[in-house]
């Protein structure tokens, strides 16, 4: 059965990134509208070899539509869910506007599809970096409970979007021509530097971004007593995201276990090659739909702790890929039409 998809945020990262992968994956569309704000109106797009031109969103946009991928912010998923959801169509959001609303399922395919039954119109797809570390602790998480949990990331200008993946690749040539870099769309020059996430701080000194691994994290595990910190760092890396593990189990957790369940878990690839120290990369991860995890090892402060590397492709597993997945899964379970369609509550 072939279905009507909308893109709301078609000409972001993430959009073009969607377009790409429905037809790489061949997913059974009859129309895609591509939409997005007034400013790339009439702009040209190609989906399967064909030229479609870009539509600013309004009220008539999803007449007709059965499924909408949005990816354009959170203010811009608040604007239109109601919309949406009022006619007909199921939301796949990958902002944050939803995700911890208890209506809202927050799904990852491979960690907890079932989850995407109880939607009633949105799913919220997670934040990249939660995705990305999900996929390399859930199957471990499912062998022995993580009781603690503790990451630092290392995150690419793709998680800030398309033009910010422009701005450091502007800042790089800069520096090159001995200029100063500027910076409008990250808050400091990104090119041959690092900083600390800037999302919004909470009182406790921990930043949104952070506060997202935590509480998504537990949500999409379903389990609330699972202790996380977070440290969230933007990096001069153009897409993929590398984070760095730390495990805590009740008991030790062997390495050669740990190996053999990430080698089997659907969408996760070891990158291990101890003798060259060859673990994963972001260049390595870019355009991959796997997340590549390695340095798989015992954490010499702990006995009952494991130590891990990822790298992951923000743009594909981290935001389109999964979003895709979640519309193969709605269609697979035929819930894309379900029959008790209950709006949300817009204002969270
Ligand atoms: P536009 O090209 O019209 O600005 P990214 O995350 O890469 O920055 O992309 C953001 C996406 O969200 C773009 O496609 C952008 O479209 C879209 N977008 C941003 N603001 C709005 C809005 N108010 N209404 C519709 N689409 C929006
Ligand atoms: C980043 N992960 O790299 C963020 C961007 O909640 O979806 C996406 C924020 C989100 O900055």
């Amino acid at each position: 059965k072939e279905i009507n998809v909308a893109i709301l945020g078609a000409t972001g990262a993430v959009g073009t990134e969607l377009i790409d992968l429905l037809d790489r994956r061949n997913f059974p569309i009859a129309n895609l509208k591509l939409l997005a704000s007034g400013r790339s109106a009439g702009k040209s797009l190609t989906f399967k070899g064909e030229s479609l031109t870009v539509e600013e969103v309004t009220q008539e946009s999803f007449q007709g539509i059965d499924l909408v991928l949005a990816s354009a912010g959170g203010s811009t998923s608040k604007a239109w869910a109601q919309t949406i959801v009022d006619a007909g169509a199921v939301m796949v959001d990958n902002s944050s506007a939803f995700r911890m609303n208890p209506q809202v399922p927050l799904v990852v395919p491979e960690i907890n599809p079932t989850a995407a039954s109880q939607h009633q119109g949105i799913i919220a797809n997670p934040n990249c970096t939660t995705i990305l570390m999900g996929m390399a602790v859930y199957p471990l998480h499912q062998i022995q409970p993580v009781k603690r949990l503790v990451v630092a990331t290392y995150q690419s200008a793709s998680g800030a979007g398309a033009r910010a993946m422009e701005e450091v690749k502007i800042q790089a040539q800069a520096i090159l021509n001995d200029q100063t870099p500027t910076a409008e769309i990250l808050p400091y020059p990104l090119a041959f530097n690092l900083f600390p996430h800037n999302s919004a701080l909470n009182e406790l000194g921990y930043c949104e971004e952070e506060m997202k691994m935590v509480n998504e994290t537990r949500k999409i595990f379903g389990d609330p007593n699972i202790r996380i910190s977070a440290t969230c760092v933007r990096v001069p890396v153009l897409r993929a995201h590398s984070e760095a593990i730390n495990l805590e189990f009740d008991a030790p957790f062997s390495v050669d276990q740990a190996k053999a369940i990430l080698n089997n878990a659907p969408g996760v690839k070891v990158v291990e090659d101890w003798q060259r120290n060859y673990f994963p990369m972001p260049i390595d991860a870019t355009g991959q739909d796997d997340v590549l995890v390695g340095r798989i090892r015992q954490d010499l402060s702990h006995p009952c702790g494991l130590e891990l590397w990822l790298c992951g492709d923000q743009i594909r597993k981290g935001a389109a890929l999964n979003a895709i997945q979640i519309g193969e899964l709605l269609l697979q379970e035929n819930l894309l039409h379900p029959s008790k369609t209950v709006a949300v509550s817009v204002g969270q």
